[in-house]
């Protein structure tokens, strides 16, 4: 049995700093967040920035740049970015970090889709900055654009110029097969790192027996030119994340997918989730891969390879 990838993904673009105080906002708290996640057994680290100042989710390579050497150079973790940015990013500005970075992984959404985390805010009593509240309320008319002329333009200039590799991110069934087109046409190559996504409003929703029929259907479409990874939205991550091991696949947590620990209990650092999924899959016996074990798995280029 393969071992498990852990990935982390820190701060993401979806919670915003008057949900929790622990959410990582400036490049100091983004590099030490990741450096934790790391030494608790996260092997690959996904990365988005945000405006130091007010927490808001930035394309900016400058800030980027403020946290991925640091990161580099303190672990040995897979820096992944993102190429989904934020809500109100053209593709363009998602790119930006990503083409300046070269990094050895970057995430793919495999498909155009509503994103509706207007609801995210909910618990909210008192919003720290003035742009939160526009910018989860506004999701009820937003379009996450991920065409497949951006998909294809996103491998050509990342995957095919810099040798980037992706994490496909498919949360619904649809992108399986979406995927499965660009991999029949030999746009994208094998292993596929697929990411499948439970519980965001727009996509699959977060019940067990979606995790089977996404498996399934991957299982069907790739058969073993694929590597499994889920993450769950919310309360359901750990739940489905555990399914997730208990049935040969691979992991994701971190504050951009869940702000919380257990039940109304604040997560106080992404290191805590890291640890927590860590604790309940060596429970189950499974062992947990190590960075040079995850790129060996993924195929990936090598942490001397990219642009910071
Ligand atoms: N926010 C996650 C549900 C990206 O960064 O490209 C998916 C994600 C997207 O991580
Ligand atoms: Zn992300």
């Amino acid at each position: 049995m393969s071992k498990v990838i852990i990935s982390c993904a820190v701060t993401g673009a979806i919670h915003t700093p008057s949900m929790s105080e622990y959410l990582p906002i400036t490049p100091e708290e983004i590099a030490r967040s990741s450096i934790e996640a790391a030494e608790a057994g996260a092997a690959i680290i996904h990365l988005h920035a945000r405006d130091p100042q007010t927490g808001e989710p930035t394309p900016d390579p400058a800030v980027f740049m403020r946290f991925l050497p640091v990161i580099k150079q303190s672990t040995d973790a897979v820096v992944n970015v993102t190429t989904g940015g934020g809500l109100k990013m053209t593709l363009d500005e998602r790119l930006a970090a990503p083409l300046q970075a070269k990094p050895e992984m970057c995430s793919l959404n495999m498909g155009s889709m509503n994103f509706n985390i207007s609801n995210a805010g909910n618990r909210v009593k008192e919003w720290k900055h003035a742009w939160e509240k526009p910018y989860l309320d506004g999701t009820d008319d937003h379009i996450f654009r991920n065409t497949f002329r951006d998909i294809e333009g996103i491998v050509k200039r990342l995957g095919d110029e810099h040798g980037t590799r992706f994490e496909f991110e498919c949360y619904d069934i649809g992108h399986l097969y979406n995927l499965a087109y660009l991999l029949e046409r030999g746009v994208v190559k094998p292993p596929l790192f697929v990411q499948t996504i439970f519980g965001i409003l727009g996509g699959i929703g977060a019940e067990p027996r979606n995790l089977l029929f996404m498996r399934e259907t991957a299982d069907k479409l790739f058969g073993d030119q694929y590597v499994w990874s889920v993450l769950a939205a919310g309360r359901h991550q750990m739940a489905f994340t555990t399914m997730a091991g208990i049935m040969g696949g691979n992991v994701r947590v971190g504050l951009e997918d869940s702000l919380y620990i257990g039940r109304g209990k604040l997560a106080t650092s992404n290191a805590e989730q890291v640890g927590k999924i860590r604790r309940i899959l060596e429970e189950l016996s499974l062992e947990i891969a190590t960075p040079a074990e995850a790129r060996a798995i993924l195929h990936l280029k090598g942490g001397d390879r990219v642009g910071f």
